[in-house]
Parts: structure tokens; C-alpha cells; sequence
């Protein structure tokens, strides 16, 4: 019986118009972790299943991703910067044009897979769209193997531990489901690692992020940056993950006096970036209309281009519904 269904699910994906060429696999730009883990781990899942794909990473890796890609050994995408229309495509870790691969609106969607909101995608064919509210999207390619029967090799199995612990902070995230902690639990099984060896090589992820010796203010702004368009309005929003050495005040000033200049050279209407240290969340505005709109979302300045929040704040769960509350509003 289960033989019988989950080769019924794996052949839904057959309904798909796959074309004849090779689909594209592909997260976010400024990809993370688990971004381009599971674009990797769910290509190989499609080919195993008889559909031509690639995967690929559109951006550059970050630091974190680099650092993991190293210890573990992981196949590492090509990157994509656009692609032309009428391309098979499937989405991974992101479901809106803004964070989209360039030409993204002009290719014919087959597949989304991810776990955060529904942005602006649209395609009008059949779909196969699977979000769930997880911690990692790698979660979810771990699920669809199970669905299709096929077997995780080892290699797609740190892959897909690598996006899960990115994710989840191993774990501690209070996105975390017990979903990401049975995949967690089966992967680490899989490939004989313990706990400890897994607390440890998570550590080695955040100092990797954490370390922004060598980068320009610019690349330490762009290290985890994403772009969103929220009730029509397209803005930046800048994870920062560390100070270095420097004093908060004077970090905060450098990463300030960046801002106007990649304001000016993307196509959006604000940035703000997010830091957080010691229990408080610094958050950054820069742009026409950004000053009001961040001092609703998160009360008065705390100095000129700066907001402060006395608790953790997450881009996705919770910066991103309130800016989205306030400008609905607006
Ligand atoms: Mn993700």
C-alpha cells in the first residue's frame, strides 16, 4: 500500500508541463543557506524522479554558506543572474518577484517549495506549490523524498542538515517545528553524527556570519540582505549579524552611511536593516518616507536612522508583518 502511494505521488509531478529542456532550481537572491541547500537537494530529487533539472544559486554564497560548503564538502551551484522567458522554473525558499531571480515574471513556473508567505507569484498552468509553516525549506525537500520514496544518499543528507541547522539555529528558533526535529533527528542518524559534533559545527556556522573581517561596509550591508514589496511598496531589509570589533555607535554609523548609496542603485523606495545584540534589536531606516514609517512600526528614534526594540526581532515572523501592517495603513 504505501509503495502504491507514494509512487502515485511522485508521479503528480508528471502532470507538470516540464517542456523540453532543463528546469531550473534556484532560491533567493542573496541566497542563504538553506536557499541554496535545498535548491541542490530537491534538483537531484527531480532527476531521480525523471525531470530534467539544474539547480543554481542566485548570488554569490555568504560566509556562512561557504563556511559549511568547505567542512562538509557540499556541491556548490553555479550562479544565475537571470533567465530567460518561457524557462522551467522552480522556486525554493522564497515565493515573491522581488527576491526572485531576474526574468523570473517571464518564466513558466512549475514548482514553488517554501516556507514563508504568499508574495506576488503568479502562473496561470498547474503548479505544484508546497509551503508549510517549517523552520527551513530544507525540511520540506526532506519530506518530499519521503512522499516519492526516494532514498536520501549521505551527500543530499548533509545538504539538507546544512539548510535545517542554518534555519533553525539548530533547532533553538522558535520557528522550529517537531517536523524540522524528526528530519533533524533522522539526517544525524543517517550520518552517524552526534548532538555535540552538530552544536559544534553549528557554532563554526555563526562565527563564520559573524566574522566580517575583510568586508567592505557595503558587502557586511549586502551579506543577508533580502528585497520585498509590501502592499506595493518595494523595500530592502538587511540582516546584521555582528558588529566585528567595533563599538555599536560607530557600527551603526557606518552601516548608516551606506545605505543612501545602494538606495540609490536599487529599485527600491526604503531600506532598513536589523541588528541584534544582548536582548534589544537595533533597527535601521533610510528613504522617503522610511523614518515615519519605521517609528510606527517600532516607536520613536533612538537617534537620527534608528529605532530600538528591547527584544529579539525576526525579519520574517516579525519585522516583515509589522512594516506590512503599518504601510496597509498607510
Ligand atoms: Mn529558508
Amino acid at each position: 500500500m504505501s509503495h502504491n502511494y507514494t509512487s502515485a505521488l511522485a508521479s503528480v509531478l508528471s502532470a507538470l508541463d516540464w517542456g523540453d529542456g532543463t528546469a531550473c532550481v534556484v532560491g533567493h537572491k542573496s541566497p542563504d543557506t538553506d536557499a541554496i541547500c535545498s535548491a541542490v537537494a530537491y534538483a537531484r530529487l527531480m532527476q531521480a524522479l525523471g525531470h530534467p533539472c539544474k539547480a543554481w544559486a542566485a548570488g554569490p554564497l555568504n560566509p556562512e554558506t561557504r563556511f559549511i560548503a568547505d567542512l562538509w564538502q557540499l556541491p556548490v551551484p553555479d550562479e544565475l543572474t537571470h533567465i530567460a522567458p518561457g524557462t522551467r522554473l522552480i522556486l525554493m525558499d522564497h515565493a515573491e518577484y522581488a527576491q526572485a531571480v531576474e526574468g523570473a515574471d517571464r518564466a513558466r513556473l512549475l514548482q514553488v517549495i517554501d516556507h514563508h508567505g504568499i508574495g506576488d507569484i503568479s502562473e496561470q498552468n498547474l503548479v505544484y506549490y508546497k509551503a508549510m509553516p517549517v523552520g527551513s525549506t530544507c525540511t520540506l525537500v526532506f519530506t518530499s523524498y519521503r512522499e516519492t520514496g526516494i532514498a536520501i544518499p549521505d551527500d543530499t543528507a548533509r545538504l539538507l542538515l546544512a539548510g535545517l541547522i542554518s534555519d533553525t539555529r539548530n533547532l533553538k528558533k522558535p520557528t522550529t517545528t517537531k517536523l524540522d526535529i524528526l528530519a533533524w533527528e533522522m539526517l544525524t542518524a543517517q550520518l552517524g553524527l552526534t548532538a555535540e559534533h552538530l552544536d559544534a559545527v553549528y557554532a563554526g556556522m555563526v562565527k563564520a556570519s559573524q566574522d566580517i573581517t575583510g568586508l567592505s561596509d557595503r558587502e557586511i550591508f549586502l551579506s543577508y540582505f533580502k528585497e520585498y514589496k509590501l502592499e506595493g511598496i518595494k523595500l530592502g531589509i538587511a540582516n546584521l549579524e555582528s558588529t566585528g570589533d567595533a563599538p555599536v555607535d560607530m557600527f551603526l554609523d557606518r552601516m548608516l552611511a551606506v545605505m543612501p548609496q545602494i538606495l540609490s542603485e536599487s529599485n527600491n523606495t526604503m531600506l532598513f536593516a536589523r541588528l541584534f545584540i544582548q536582548n534589544g534589536t537595533y533597527l535601521l531606516y533610510h528613504g522617503p518616507g522610511a523614518k515615519a514609517t519605521a517609528e510606527k512600526a517600532f516607536g520613536p528614534s533612538l537617534r537620527e536612522g534608528v529605532c530600538h526594540v528591547e527584544s529579539r526581532l525576526s525579519r520574517k515572523t516579525d519585522i516583515v508583518p509589522m512594516l506590512t501592517a503599518v504601510l496597509r495603513s498607510a
